[in-house]
This record gives structure tokens, C-alpha cells and sequence, in this order.
């Protein structure tokens, strides 16, 4: 059988990126995979904590992310929709598959190196410096690989940055399996043909959540005035004209790709660029806002409706954490007994 997993950090209401590179497929599996295909969705709050949280914030962004799977179209009765930290069994595999996992594999990571390179003074050593690298983040793959193993997932539709952290997956079955038999299954990726979208006031840089501008990013729960704003102030380039080249001009090619991913004639950055060639700035950029606010239409009155309704939030959440439950409970009854526990 299929099983489609993947998972979302609460760090915030979803932006744009998160949408077009991800939370988007989510939705369309709904109808693109037979109805047999298992489709398990987390918001993965364990992962969150890899790097500070305020407790209070973290649970109110919890929500928030909830509210936002459900405004975009995801149905709690054809997926299974659970936070991370209400199936014990996500900790305790990861703690099982922990204990076969390489050191060494773990600290080639890039996800890992570049958080090594940022932090320039820290090394691996214990000292007042270094421990400000937590374990944590050290095994976050170990974590991820159990969130996938746990559910049996075949497919994990993941973006370029992740395909590291999904070879660490089939890795860690392999070294389980070497050890005490074929009991887990590697997952294959779905890797889309998802877009990265840039930051509107850096678009060198992706758009994150956790950036500080809070006009580098656009929120699927923006309003309209609010996406016509941020998208007036974007970043680009006082060469004249509109041109589409990554490289030389990532203001406005960042802007012709999210053209492109809501445009209604579905033109692709390139043939939007040539028929905005001779057009100003601003032209692009209403032209962008526009095709953006239809895409986006309903999910933000959606996302208000679902907000306020807290008693149904929570019967999602339980529902949720039921169904997942029982979906990790196999694996985990074959893999303590695989390892004597
Ligand atoms: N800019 C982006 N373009 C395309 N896809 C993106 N994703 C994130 N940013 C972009 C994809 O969104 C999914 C969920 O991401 P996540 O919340 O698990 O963590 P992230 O990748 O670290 O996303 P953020 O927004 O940058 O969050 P913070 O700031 O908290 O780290 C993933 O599939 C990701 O590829």
C-alpha cells in the first residue's frame, strides 16, 4: 500500500513558499492519489524545538498551523492530520533508531554544517561556546527518519533541501534492518517540480518563516491590501524592463515564478516576462498581486471562520492523534519485539 508522509514546523501561519512548495501538493494528492494511498500530515512541533520556542507561542502557532491545513483545503477525512508530540511513538523510535544510527553520517549534514558555520566559534567539544549547538538539532534527521519509518511512508513528497535528510532515512533502515531483520521499509521521494520562493526584501535568500521582516513574506492569510503592499515594496533591480535570469535578476524573476504559479493562462516565468518586457515596475507588480489574491481567494476567510471555532479545533487534534496512533502502533509492536524490548 501507499503511504504518503509529510510534516510542517509551527513556526507560523504558512507563507507563500510553504504553500506553492509544499502545502499545495498536499492538497492535490487528496485527489490525484487512489483512495487507498494513506496520506499522513504532521506539524511536527517536536522539530520546532530544536531551536527556542516561547511555550506560549509555540501552542498558539500549533493552532494556527491546524487552522491554516484545514483553510487550504485539507479533509480530516481523507488524511490524517496530527501534532507530532501526540504519538509517542515519533520519540521512541527515533530513540531505537538512534541507537544504530552514525555519528559520522549525522555530522555531514549541510542542514547541520551551515548551522555549524553561522554559530563560526562553536565546534562539537562541550565548552561555553559549542554548547549552544543542542543535541537536538544535532539529530533532528534521526527524528525525521522516524516520523517517516513509523507510519511505513513509501512516499515523502519533499523539496531539493530535504533529499539529504531522506537518504539518512533509507540509511537508518538499513543499518535497523542489518541489525535485527527486514522489519522496516525505506520510503521512496515525490520530489515536486515545487518552485523555492524567494524573500521579497532579500531574493537571494528563501522566504522564511522566521525571518524578521515581516515584509519579506507573504502569509496565505494575508489580506488583499496586504499582498498588494508587500508585493509594491518587493525587492528588485533598476535595470529597465522585465526580464526573467535567476542569477543577474533575482528581484524580478522571484516575482514572474509566483506569477506564473497562480497565473490563469498558466504562461511560464519566461513568456510572462516577454509579454511584461517593456512594462514598469509597478505594472508587474499589480499584474502579480492580482493573479496572487484570486489564488489565494477564501483561504484567508476560511482560516477566521476556523480560528474562532476552538471545539472544533480540538475534536480535529484528538481525531488527528487517534488515527495516527494506531497508524505508528504496528511498526512499533514489530520493532521493540525485533529488538528484545
Ligand atoms: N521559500 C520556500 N519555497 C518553497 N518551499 C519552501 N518551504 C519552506 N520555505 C520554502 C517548504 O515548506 C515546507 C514546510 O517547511 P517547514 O515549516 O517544515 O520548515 P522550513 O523549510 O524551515 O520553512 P521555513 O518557512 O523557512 O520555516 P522556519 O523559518 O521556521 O525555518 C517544507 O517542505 C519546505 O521545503
Amino acid at each position: 500500500p501507499r503511504v504518503v508522509f509529510s510534516g510542517i514546523q509551527p513556526t507560523g501561519v504558512p507563507h507563500l513558499g510553504n504553500y506553492v512548495g509544499a502545502l499545495r501538493q498536499w492538497v492535490n494528492l487528496q485527489h490525484e492519489e487512489k483512495p487507498s494511498t494513506k496520506l499522513i500530515y504532521s506539524i511536527v512541533d517536536l522539530h520546532a524545538i530544536t531551536v527556542p520556542q516561547k511555550p506560549e507561542v509555540l501552542k498558539q502557532r500549533k493552532r494556527e498551523v491546524l487552522a491554516a491545513l484545514l483553510a487550504i483545503g485539507l479533509d480530516p477525512e481523507r488524511c490524517t492530520i496530527f501534532y507530532q508530540s501526540s504519538v509517542p511513538a515519533h520519540s521512541e523510535l527515533m530513540w531505537i533508531l538512534a541507537c544504530t544510527a552514525s555519528v559520522g553520517y549525522l555530522s555531514r549534514m549541510t542542514q547541520w554544517k551551515s548551522k555549524l558555520s553561522l554559530d563560526s566559534s562553536s565546534t562539537l567539544d562541550e565548552g561555553p561556546v559549542g554548547s549552544r549547538l543542542k543535541l537536538g538539532l544535532f539529530s533532528y534527521p534521526v527524528l525525521q527518519a522516524a516520523d517517516i519509518l513509523a507510519h511505513r511512508a513509501t512516499h515523502v513528497p519533499v523539496g531539493h533541501d530535504q533529499q539529504q535528510h531522506l537518504e539518512f532515512a533509507r540509511e537508518c533502515v538499513t543499518n535497523f534492518n542489518h541489525a535485527y531483520g527486514n522489519h522496516l521499509v525505506p520510503p521512496s521521494t515525490i520530489t515536486s517540480p515545487a518552485q523555492r520562493i524567494m524573500s521579497l526584501t532579500d531574493p537571494t535568500s528563501k522566504m522564511s518563516k522566521s525571518h524578521k521582516a515581516q515584509r519579506s513574506r507573504i502569509l496565505i492569510t494575508d489580506t488583499p491590501e496586504e499582498i498588494r503592499s508587500k508585493i509594491g515594496s518587493a525587492l528588485t533591480d533598476s535595470t529597465p524592463g522585465v526580464s526573467y535570469d535567476p542569477a543577474t535578476r533575482p528581484g524580478f524573476s522571484n516575482l514572474l515564478e509566483i506569477y506564473s504559479v497562480f497565473d490563469a493562462e498558466k504562461r511560464s516565468p519566461v513568456q510572462l516576462a516577454q509579454v511584461y518586457a517593456n512594462s514598469s515596475p509597478k505594472v508587474l507588480k499589480e499584474a502579480v498581486s492580482d493573479a496572487l489574491i484570486a489564488g489565494l481567494h477564501g483561504i484567508r476567510d476560511r482560516y477566521l471562520d476556523l480560528s474562532a471555532n476552538e471545539s472544533f479545533l480540538e475534536m480535529i487534534e484528538k481525531e488527528g492523534a487517534r488515527k495516527a496512533q494506531e497508524s505508528a502502533q504496528e511498526t512499533m509492536e514489530i520493532v521493540k519485539s525485533a529488538v528484545g524490548l
